[in-house]
């Protein structure tokens, strides 16, 4: 089988990358990436010597009809991972997120119809807007769509395209929202590994606003257990929530990062607040569960954190020339 993986020297597209080739021999890979400041190829070039040959990298943008239409003639199956991911950035400049996550997904659509190509498109639970942090309820895949920021937006568009592309063209398309991912390879922009590599550097750990908003954390591979047994065993058309009931706030996060790392659990200072922060999301995980039998490995939410300390303290050149530009654009937001 040759999968396309869009967007495999990202975060979660190059962890799904080597779950790819370390446990599915028969699976080819070929992963189109554009580099942006967000794709590392250090991500992707530590790929064991028996793996190389089952991996092909494609620098090239999902939004270029051309290249993506060769590409997907080539394949059985697409996986969407490609996309401008940063609520912060998506603040400063939302252009890019619209290209990229719009125009790129529709140019997708477009190849998969084309080819009669099975596509899986990768998308987030925050295209439902937040929670109340005293209300019981979790995004269930009823939620009505009401997305906060530009990338939130752009992701809540594309989604909605591929809804779309099924019901109109009869594209063969499933959809994963999933909550917050930690774990290796994530870029510091994000919240924990900006956090450990910043205790790592000496430098306090920065909460915006109060530190109270609530995140559902799940381990990146858990992720990508559930990606896989949707794109072998998932209804077309279907949409599956992704989530592992990690539901924990900041402060909360940082106080075990600070605990593990040899500081005191309050020693953090408070930054300026995002603009339209999500105040809590929460995943209801009941139909992935229950139709597709799948089940979180990394539930122990302190040890998968210390296992990521490690790596980032063990990866310190993969993270290294990112951190001063970083924390420079940072500085600049008042974060
Ligand atoms: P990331 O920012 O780490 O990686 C994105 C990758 O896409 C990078 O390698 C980048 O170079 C590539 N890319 C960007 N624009 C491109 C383009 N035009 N053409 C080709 N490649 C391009 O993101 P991530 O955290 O790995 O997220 C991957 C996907 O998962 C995204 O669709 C995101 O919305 C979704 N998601 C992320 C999380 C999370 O917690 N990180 C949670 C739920 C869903
Ligand atoms: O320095 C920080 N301090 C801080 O308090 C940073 C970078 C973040 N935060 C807070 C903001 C959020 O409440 O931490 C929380 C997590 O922030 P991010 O890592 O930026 O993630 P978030 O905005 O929740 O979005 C992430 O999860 C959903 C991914 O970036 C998205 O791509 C995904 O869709």
């Amino acid at each position: 089988m040759k999968i396309l993986v869009t967007g495999g020297a990202g975060f979660i597209g190059a962890n799904f990358v080597h779950t790819l080739l370390d446990e599915h021999e028969d699976v080819d890979v070929t992963v189109l990436d554009k580099f942006t400041y967000a794709g590392n190829r250090g991500s992707l070039t530590d790929v064991p010597e028996d793996q190389v040959s089952r991996l092909t990298i494609v620098e090239g943008d999902v939004a270029d009809r051309d290249l993506v239409d060769d590409l997907v003639g080539e394949t059985d199956a697409i996986v969407h991972f490609a996309a401008e991911s940063h609520n912060d950035n998506s603040l400063n400049d939302p252009f890019p997120f619209v290209q990229t996550n719009l125009v790129g997904t529709c140019t997708l659509l477009e190849a998969a119809r084309r080819h009669a190509t099975r596509f899986h498109h990768i998308s987030t639970d925050e295209v439902y807007g937040d929670l109340e942090l005293d209300d019981p309820a979790k995004f269930t895949p009823e939620t009505p769509y009401n997305p906060s920021s530009p990338y939130s937006s752009s992701k809540a568009g594309s989604d909605l395209m591929v809804r779309a592309w099924v019901r109109s063209f009869g594209v063969e398309a499933t959809i994963s929202n999933c909550s917050n991912n930690y774990g290796p390879y994530q870029h510091i922009e994000k919240f924990i590994p900006r956090m450990i590599t910043n205790r790592l550097r000496g430098v306090r750990p920065r909460l915006y606003g109060d530190g109270l908003n609530v995140r559902d954390w799940i381990h990146v591979r858990d992720h990508n257990t559930a990606v896989w047994e949707i794109l072998m065993n998932g209804r077309i058309g279907e949409t599956y929530l992704i989530g592992a009931d990690g539901e924990t706030n900041n402060r909360e996060v940082v106080a075990v990062l600070n605990e593990l790392m040899g500081y005191p659990a309050d020693d953090f200072d408070h930054v300026t607040d995002r603009p339209g922060h999500d105040l809590r999301y929460a995943i209801d995980n009941t139909k992935l569960r229950e139709e597709l039998g799948w089940e979180p490995h990394f539930t122990d939410f302190r040890s998968g954190l210390a296992d990521t300390i490690e790596w980032y303290t063990n990866h310190e050149a993969w993270w290294a020339p990112l951190k001063e530009q970083v924390e420079a654009k940072y500085a600049a937001e008042g974060h």
